[in-house]
């Protein structure tokens, strides 16, 4: 079968949406670096949709920082691929032209800084996930014994981090006077811009403190918001989008309707005229704060608690009362803590997140959910646990999803099935758990580990009994177990 590229857009079948604009004419305003599913489902389209608005400055040069993977699906597809939304029984395919060029930062590091360091670009972009920032979880410190950053702290010749390329291009840019690009993290940490940034200048600092000024004084890290659930692509996904649409296109994406992508309004050179699912706001942090401690967190609990049950699907894991029940009381207990934007409909937006959940269609796997647990729990889970204990209140359905991690990083599931824990922090946490015989040693062993539990919950007298409680369950009666005893029913 043919491949999907510029030479068989014209094979395509008439319901496909295909670009409205001349996609040689366009200019690359946007570097993304990252590479993966999520950019091209969320950013990418709202680049996309500049483009097709008329605006042919916003087409963008992407690079993935490790695997040629997603070059060597989109290079011969001339940079297009299938967006394909998905929502019960109903599916829009459209393609999505913005991405130019791919490049794989290892193989041409030079090429990755002249993109950066163009004229032509604006705005850069990250989805470099959790980890990728190099920032300790809990205190958001730079990870200096991190090895790809201790290479970048000594020679900024052949960055190895995106803090890295960061301070490399604004360096050259600074040196052909040419202004700082405004750099965006849309990744699902909190005050991610503020993150980044501490992570640019203070790996700046250490080559050149002029250069750390300035980019203090004229770059611009907007906070964000990223929301979109976008499930891994399956080969199974591939060849029924081939079946419809008559070419085959390995660089598919698969999503749900839903996008939304909060900016805080704080840029430094152009932007395009953002259109719908795009608001450009003051404040962002009570809607990433909101997002984070009600999607995230519960998508992190439902991850665990049914990956350890051996169940593959979000969808199916709330197909259990039980679990449904969970997620609602997590969100009772999250809610609480929130400020949420006048504008945010708590209510209206947890019945809207459980539908999302609920798209039979998407198939999104708890294991892809449960990667990176180490970098993720502090924002999702422990922040919320911790602003609860601090005002006196219960954590019993956060304690069960933090339990439920704990007890993830054993490595077999409640079928006796084993499982990779996928977290940089893996061995690390492994060899603390190592030896702790029963439940409340293992809980203790947890709760010592400072790179992911904060100083004020580690000593928490509450938190450490919750956990043992929960983790005690999980261990004698499985997830399925402990869930229905949350509920209060009989497993
Ligand atoms: C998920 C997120 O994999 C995960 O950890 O919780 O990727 C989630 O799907 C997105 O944040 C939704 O916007």
């Amino acid at each position: 079968m043919n491949r999907l590229s510029n030479a068989t857009l014209a094979d395509l079948p008439a319901d496909v949406i295909c670009p409205a604009y001349d996609r040689a004419a366009v200019a690359c305003g946007v570097v993304h670096l990252g590479i993966g599913a999520f950019h091209r489902a969320h950013q990418a389209v709202v680049f996309d949709d500049a483009l097709n608005a008329g605006d042919l400055r916003w087409g963008i040069i992407a690079a993935s920082l490790r695997s040629p993977a997603v070059r060597d699906q989109m290079a011969p597809q001339d940079g297009l691929y299938t967006m394909l939304v998905r929502d019960g029984a109903a599916e829009q395919a459209r393609l999505i032209g913005a991405v130019r060029q791919v490049i794989v930062a290892p193989e041409e590091p030079q090429a990755l800084l002249a993109a950066l360091a163009s004229p032509d670009t604006h705005i850069v972009t990250l989805t470099v996930t959790e980890k990728g920032y190099k920032l300790d979880p809990s205190t958001g410190a730079l990870i200096e014994s991190d090895p790809q950053l201790a290479a970048d702290l000594i020679s900024l010749d052949r960055p190895q981090t995106a803090p890295g390329y960061l301070v490399a291009a604004l360096a050259l840019r600074r040196a052909a006077a040419l202004p700082p690009f405004t750099a965006i993290s849309c990744d699902n940490l909190p005050h991610n811009g503020r993150r980044l940034r501490a992570a640019v200048i203070a790996l700046a600092n250490r080559h050149d403190p002029a250069l750390a000024d300035w980019i203090a004084a004229e770059g611009a890290f907007p906070e964000t918001m990223v929301d979109r659930i976008v499930p891994a692509t399956t080969p199974d996904d591939i060849v029924a989008l081939a079946q419809r649409i008559g070419v085959e296109d390995q660089a598919m994406v698969k999503t749900e309707p839903f996008i939304q992508w909060v900016i805080e309004d704080r840029f430094c050179g152009p932007r395009p005229d953002f259109g719908a699912g795009v608001q450009v706001t003051a404040a962002v942090a009570p809607w990433e704060e909101a997002k984070l401690r009600l999607l995230n967190g519960a998508h992190s609990g439902i991850a665990y608690l049914g990956g350890l049950a051996g169940i593959d699907h979000v969808h199916e894991v709330l197909a259990l009362p039980e679990a449904r029940h969970f997620v609602e009381s997590l969100w009772d207990e999250a809610e609480t803590t929130l400020s949420p934007p006048a504008e945010l409909d708590v209510a209206a937006y947890r019945r809207e997140l459980m539908a999302r959940f609920d798209n039979p269609t998407l198939k999104h796997r708890t294991r892809q959910i449960a990667m990176d647990g180490s970098q993720k729990l502090p924002q999702r889970l422990l922040a919320t646990i911790a602003a609860r204990l601090e005002a006196g209140q219960g954590i019993d359905a956060l304690a069960l999803a933090v339990a439920a991690w704990v007890r993830w990083q054993a490595g077999v599931d409640d079928l006796g099935q084993g499982h990779q824990v996928d977290d940089p922090l893996a061995a690390a946490m492994a060899s603390v758990l190592e030896g702790a015989g029963d439940a409340e040693s293992r809980v203790a062993a947890i709760l010592a580990f400072d790179p992911v539990i904060p100083a004020d919950l580690a000593g928490n007298a509450q938190f450490a009994t919750a956990l043992t409680h929960w983790l005690a369950i999980l261990e004698t009666q499985g997830a399925r177990g402990a869930l229905a005893a949350f509920s209060g029913v009989t497993a």
